[in-house]
């Protein structure tokens, strides 16, 4: 008799930040782990699986990943959005695991073996001034960084996502995606305030440094954060082409495909979107018209390894390249799918790396490792991830979210 599924938890834990495990367990008592977090939205994702998915798992041949995938995203007739796709995520991704555990192999074994050593990471490195992010540079170097993320503060305003705290030395440092305002015993999010013309005066200046500091072979990242109109956007990537960036991420907001035209038509500055999409369908205009350069969903986010193949493959005919989201709201069950995925797929560019915290690692036990610049999944049979259910159940959800952002004026602002 072929083996069954015969339980499906999820699992929800806070070690230092909210995620969202789904746990399957197959009749021949083989586990399997998926990630199902959307950063701020958890308990959604939490609810559509634990109300919605897991009684029509029960009893289903964990081997039919692909009929399993259809099954869920056809047969909900409520297509695509976060909150689905990253329940179907969290489902693919943890029979892939069950698939490779029964194997024997790791996961990137499943997908056609290693294409490459390593997958080449970017971490993000940042800081309030100039001398900050130079600081932050040289210890992304230290830490064996090969391609660098850079944010900075901008003059005239307070907090600006995506810049950490003060930092020290070869210390794990960077920013945290999700906080909280605690308001009357409440946690709203926090607020923060903007302006794009402050933004784009400042920002050439910052590059302009850091390669006069660094060197001209450095590969240096940046992202937008969703925030510019696409005349905007088309200003920043125009200034930004002396400096010859490895991509600008995020210029316009996610859901305006043809505002990434107007970027093309103006500039030769790679363009990386997408870890907010959550189909291939989000991109099919920006990979056919080859408006973009780089794929940024993440498997946590695209319906899992499933998807994410046939999405990287679809961009792949069209020399569009992977940048895989790998922010720390992506679990390390996440993180691991992704870089089996790295491995194998042909068309590979980068791959986003913030280290999780110590806690969030006792947690999750990791195989992957970071070596000279690259990401490897390692060998363990699976993903190569263990969740300690134990530790995980000391940390106790605490909703927290992305800010708010709003301008000078006080206007709700794109993010
Ligand atoms: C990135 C991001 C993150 C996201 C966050 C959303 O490029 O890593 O933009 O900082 O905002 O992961 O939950
Ligand atoms: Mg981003």
């Amino acid at each position: 008799p072929v083996s069954h599924i015969e339980s499906a938890e999820v699992l929800l834990t806070s070690p230092g930040r909210n995620f969202v495990t789904l746990k399957i367990t197959t009749s021949d008592g083989v586990t399997g782990l998926g990630d199902a977090t959307v950063n701020g939205r958890e308990l959604a994702v939490a609810a559509y699986l634990t109300d919605h998915v897991v009684p029509l798992l029960i009893g289903r041949d964990p081997a039919n990943i692909e009929d399993t995938w259809q099954y869920l995203y056809r047969g909900a007739y409520w297509r695509r959005g976060p909150v689905t796709m990253a329940a179907i995520a969290a489902v693919d991704v943890a029979l892939w695991d069950i698939k490779a555990k029964a194997a024997g192999l790791p996961l990137y074994q499943l997908l056609g073996g290693a294409s490459r050593k390593g997958a080449l990471a970017y971490g993000h490195a940042s800081g309030t001034t100039v001398e900050a992010l130079f600081d932050s540079i040289r210890n992304h170097l230290e830490l064996g960084f090969r391609a660098i993320r850079i944010q900075t503060g901008v003059p005239g305003l307070g907090q600006v996502y995506g810049v950490a705290g003060d930092q020290r030395p070869g210390q794990r440092y960077d920013y945290e995606p999700a906080r909280r305002n605690v308001v009357a015993g409440r946690a709203l999010p926090v607020e923060e305030e903007w302006d794009t013309s402050a933004y784009l005066r400042h920002i050439p200046g910052v590059f302009e440094a850091v390669r006069h500091e660094f060197g001209p072979e450095l590969p240096l990242l940046h992202d937008g954060h969703h925030r510019m109109r696409p005349i905007e956007a088309a200003r920043l990537a125009r200034d930004l082409e002396p400096y010859r960036l490895f991509w600008l991420e995020d210029a316009t907001p996610g859901e305006d495909q043809d505002a990434l035209r107007l970027i093309r038509q103006h500039s030769t500055t790679p363009i990386a979107i997408g870890e907010v999409f959550n189909t291939a369908f989000d991109y099919q205009t920006l990979i056919t018209e080859r408006l973009i350069d780089y794929v940024r969903s993440a498997v946590t986010h695209t319906g899992g390894i499933t998807h994410m193949r046939k999405l990287l493959d679809f961009a792949g005919l069209y020399g569009i390249r992977s940048g895989m989201h790998g922010p720390t709201d992506v679990s390390p069950v996440g993180m691991a799918a992704a870089l089996h995925l790295d491995l194998a797929v042909h068309n590979f560019g980068i791959q986003e790396y913030m280290k999780h915290s110590d806690t969030t690692l006792e947690v999750f036990r990791t195989s992957y490792t970071f070596t000279d610049g690259l990401l490897h999944p390692g060998v363990n049979p699976g993903l190569g991830v263990d969740l300690d259910e134990d530790l995980a159940a000391r940390f106790e959800y605490t909703p927290a979210y992305l800010p708010i952002n709003r301008t000078l004026d006080g206007t709700v602002h794109d993010w």
